[in-house]
């Protein structure tokens, strides 16, 4: 019999000094990790990392469903330190470690160590998604899991996270499982078309397409995105459409971004995955802590649409929400200041402390119930306030009226506006777009990207392309809670436009405390509107050219003080860029396929005072 051959490159006399199957020794460490394929109803397993705090008896459990890398998340720094190990978990690592929880972070299916398929946001099963399972079932299956495989678990489960991880908590309450016992989604990404991440009414934010390349191209995020400028401005207006910038990097093979390519308006595509009207039919079963930014820059809109939708059937009380004065995310981690914006004290640890963790004990520990329905932060007087609804409104609004002055009205809502009906214009060219914040712009990433809502608008304010309307010096304090309301009235030369409308809150023009705040411009509610879309969002409609013509739209929600010796202004304009795409300015049937020649300058023309473009904040609670 022929000897078995040895293994190509393997020598038996001089054998490899690395071990086959190496054995880490983690005697040290104060926590165990236990590293596990969980398998769902349809035999796919999911990679999941379950960190037991050595000597947990009875704990609950802290379970994060992620497209982000499950491994990394659990094991930032190497240490045999619990509270190392989750440092850069994103979840609220200090309240995790010092309530003594169990860790369970899990990969979705399709992504990192998970077998399957992956489709961003994964519809429930239904008209977009005829698979068995979804994020739902696959929360469902692996609670059922944890509750039986962790002996030192208590049986009981709280599942959160941010952002697309914040999603998934949304996902999880959809006919949860009974072992879950709270969610806590943070900044979650709820409608992608009307307010949170791909577009917000129905402008796209191109940004994005970054994202879009690494996290769908391979499993691993293996696929880089990369750039020949350090300029995104440069870049996005040498590019032309997204469509064509797309193309370039060869994203048609990418099911994600055909999808969106193909949806450009607000269809059923959309509108049956937007989680917040799913949740509008669900009953609300399990206690949900709803985190809201109030300076979230990529998912603003969905903690507060969730909120609208739960809360007119939350008859047992299991509903809450916070919004902090935050970028997205920002409640995990330093929550001092934003930006050039001081709070005085640390906003986010306020929260993790004083908020977060006693739901998360009153639940998972039967601790005491202490949390209120609602806490939020006044932004400009830089306090909490608690409330049992949300918005803080005592009913009534403060009305804005621009006029062809550049004056700004502040009136009661139902007071008529006095001012003689006249025009602003400004011309609007798609070759010298309005930048969303200073240039150079950097991608979506780093510190620009998460303070820009709080950056400095007079930039803005000295483009002949933005127009601008300045109120009095206030004699007392506005304070608002909620959506402001425009009204605007404008006409253009062109046949489609965006329209960008921002509430800005002008400080004195010298600051004592913090100098370089002297007569900054801080945004307060800021959104674009796609003007194609005035007549529904369902269906892209040319605009009738030179015709004054209302468009009706609400901005994000805020809890602000505008404090007496300040300003309101208003600022309104037509391009955002280079988050958002550019308007062509002609209308085209599907704007992610216009080519150079479709851009066209126009002038657009506001109608200002009586009858003309309104704004309406919501006023908030008086202190
Ligand atoms: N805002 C990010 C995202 C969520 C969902 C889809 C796409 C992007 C995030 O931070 O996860």
């Amino acid at each position: 019999m022929a000897a078995t051959p040895p293994e190509k490159g393997a020598y038996k006399d001089y054998p490899s000094e690395t071990p086959a199957n190496f054995k880490p020794v983690h005697d040290a460490f104060d926590y165990e990790s236990r590293d596990v394929m969980i398998p769902m109803r349809d035999g796919v397993k999911l990679h999941t990392v379950i960190l037991v705090p050595k000597g947990a008896k009875n704990a609950g459990m802290l379970f994060t469903r992620t497209p982000y890398d499950a491994t990394e998340m659990t094991s930032a720094i190497e240490s045999g330190h619990l509270a190392m190990a989750v440092s850069h978990d994103d979840d609220a690592s200090d309240v995790l470690v010092q309530d003594g929880y169990i860790r369970v972070v899990q990969d979705v299916r399709g992504k990192y160590g998970s077998e399957g398929d992956y489709v961003m946001n994964r519809p429930l099963h239904g008209p977009l998604n005829p698979t068995p399972v979804d994020d739902s079932t696959d929360a469902y299956d692996t609670i059922d899991w944890l509750v039986k495989h962790v002996p030192e678990s208590n049986g009981r489960v709280a599942i959160l996270g941010i952002s697309y991880d914040g999603f998934e908590p949304l996902m999880a309450i959809v006919h949860p499982h009974p072992a879950l016992k709270a969610a806590v989604p943070m900044n979650p990404m709820v409608d992608g078309w009307m307010g949170d991440d791909w577009f917000h009414n129905g402008a796209f934010r191109q940004q994005n397409l970054e994202y879009i390349y690494e996290q769908t191209a391979s499993r691993k995020n293996h696929y880089k995105w990369w750039k020949n400028y350090a300029d995104d401005y440069q870049f996005f207006l040498e590019g032309g459409s997204a469509g064509a910038i797309a193309k370039a990097y060869g994203m048609e093979q990418l099911g994600f971004w055909n999808k969106v390519v193909a949806h450009p308006a607000y269809d059923t595509f959309w509108s049956q995955q937007a989680v917040d009207k799913i949740l509008g039919r669900e009953p609300v079963s399990v206690p949900t802590m709803l985190v809201a930014s109030l300076w979230d820059q990529e998912d603003i809109y969905g903690a507060f649409a969730v909120y609208k939708a739960m809360a007119p059937h939350d008859n047992a009380h299991k509903l809450f929400l916070v919004a902090g004065p935050w970028f997205h995310g920002q409640e995990v981690g330093d929550g001092s200041s934003l930006g050039a914006v001081r709070f005085g004290s640390d906003t986010a640890l306020y929260f993790r402390q004083n908020i977060l963790r006693p739901f998360l004990a009153h639940y998972l520990k039967d601790a005491p119930a202490e949390t209120a329905p609602v806490n939020a932060y006044i932004t400009g007087q830089n306090r909490w306030e608690t409330a049992l609804a949300w918005p803080v409104a005592p009913g009534g609004d403060v009305r804005l009226v621009p006029e062809a002055d550049h004056s700004l009205k502040v009136a009661g809502a139902s007071t008529p506006a006095q001012g003689d009906a006249g025009t602003v214009e400004y011309v609007s060219d798609p070759a010298h777009p309005v930048p969303y914040r200073p240039r150079p712009v950097g991608p979506m990433a780093g510190q620009g990207w998460q303070h820009w809502l709080t950056s400095d608008q007079r930039e803005a304010a000295s483009r002949p392309d933005v127009a601008t309307f300045t109120s009095p010096v206030l004699t007392e304090a506005v304070q608002i809670s909620g959506e402001p309301r425009v009204h605007l009235v404008a006409s253009t030369t062109g046949t489609d436009a965006d329209w960008v409308v921002k509430v800005i809150d002008v400080y004195p023009d010298q600051v004592p405390t913090q100098p370089e705040m002297g007569g900054y411009e801080l945004g307060v509610s800021m959104d674009i509107f796609r003007g194609r879309y005035r007549e529904g969002f369902e269906t892209a409609k040319p605009i009738a050219a030179n015709t004054a013509l209302p468009y009706d739209f609400v901005l994000p929600n805020a809890n602000h003080v505008f404090l007496p010796g300040h300003r309101i202004m208003v600022q309104i304009q037509s391009s955002w860029f280079p988050l958002y795409d550019r308007n062509p300015q002609k209308f085209v049937p599907n704007i992610f396929l216009a080519q150079p020649a479709d851009y066209v300058p126009a002038t657009q023309k506001i109608t200002t005072g009586a009858g003309g473009t309104t704004i309406d904040l919501p006023l908030g609670r008086k202190a």
